[in-house]
């Protein structure tokens, strides 16, 4: 249905004629992911963005865009978990249009958004496509935050962002696509490097971290107590000791202060 609905657009397109006569204006896109803990290294269990910024540098404003970006691990990481965005106009649960891309915008015509297999499970393709009939996407903005994607990734390995031809997803495309936009492809690598106060590496900081903890300096004998010293070390006082225990416990039951640990060491 997706699929049938997004080739209805982009007939559409072709109908009017806008696609071939003015898509390919360069559109110039710059992409980073937020939080990284290190440059092109995000956290696992850790919510991130990948985040598009776009700039119009062609000399007229835009009447269309097709954007078509495919997400794939080349090394198997399986799936990722979709997050909300906090802003922005919100499509497929986890995408984020702005700026003039999302409704009210720019796309006063077709702004659609869709997805080839957008089920979290890897790859997931997404597409937009946006035609106006008055004004366009105005030139000489510079680049501004115009799509947004909100993941999560418990898995350890490589994550990445490319642009695709939409006709190779499905042949119902009898046309193929130029790419308008300036993208290479983007990869980050996903490392599971623990969670501030997750002493026993569960996903969830509870009860059962102080009980590890306590274990640990008192009776390390089993399990074997083996956690990144900086998640330890959640007062941030350079200093691991009962302290750390007693915050948590303060941040656990008295409304205390958030966990604060030091950044994680960078590999
Ligand atoms: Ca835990
Ligand atoms: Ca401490």
């Amino acid at each position: 249905m997706k699929i049938k609905l997004c080739c209805l657009l982009l007939g559409i397109l072709i109908l009017f004629g806008i696609v071939h006569a003015q898509s390919f204006a360069p559109v110039d896109v710059r992409i980073e992911a937020s939080p990284e803990y290190a440059p092109g290294m995000i956290r696992a269990n850790v919510p991130f963005t990948v985040d598009l910024y776009l700039e119009n540098v062609g000399s007229a404003p835009l009447q269309s865009i097709i954007s078509t970006l495919r997400f794939y691990s080349p090394d198997g990481i399986a799936s990722v978990i979709p997050q909300t965005p906090d802003s922005g106009t919100v499509f497929l649960g986890n995408v984020a249009l702005m700026n003039g891309f999302g409704w009210m915008g720019y796309w006063n015509l077709i702004n659609s958004v869709g997805g080839f297999s957008w089920d979290a499970n890897l790859p997931d393709t997404f597409y937009h496509a946006g035609v106006t009939i008055s004004g366009g996407w105005p030139t000489g903005l510079g680049e501004q935050l115009h799509y947004s994607f909100a993941f999560e990734i418990s898995e350890e390995g490589t994550f990445c962002i490319e642009w695709v031809d939409p006709s190779v997803l499905d042949t119902n495309f009898a046309i193929e696509f130029e790419n308008m936009l300036n993208l290479e492809s983007k990869c980050w690598a996903i490392n599971d490097i623990g969670i501030c106060g997750d002493f026993n590496g569960d996903g969830d900081i509870n009860v059962l971290d102080i009980v590890y903890v306590l274990q640990c300096i008192y009776y390390p004998i089993w399990p074997p107590c083996e956690f990144p010293e900086w998640i330890f070390d959640i007062n941030n006082d350079g200093s691991i000791n009962i302290f750390d225990i007693t915050y948590l416990i303060s941040f656990l039951y008295l409304d205390g202060p958030d966990l604060i640990c030091p950044p994680p060491p960078v590999p």
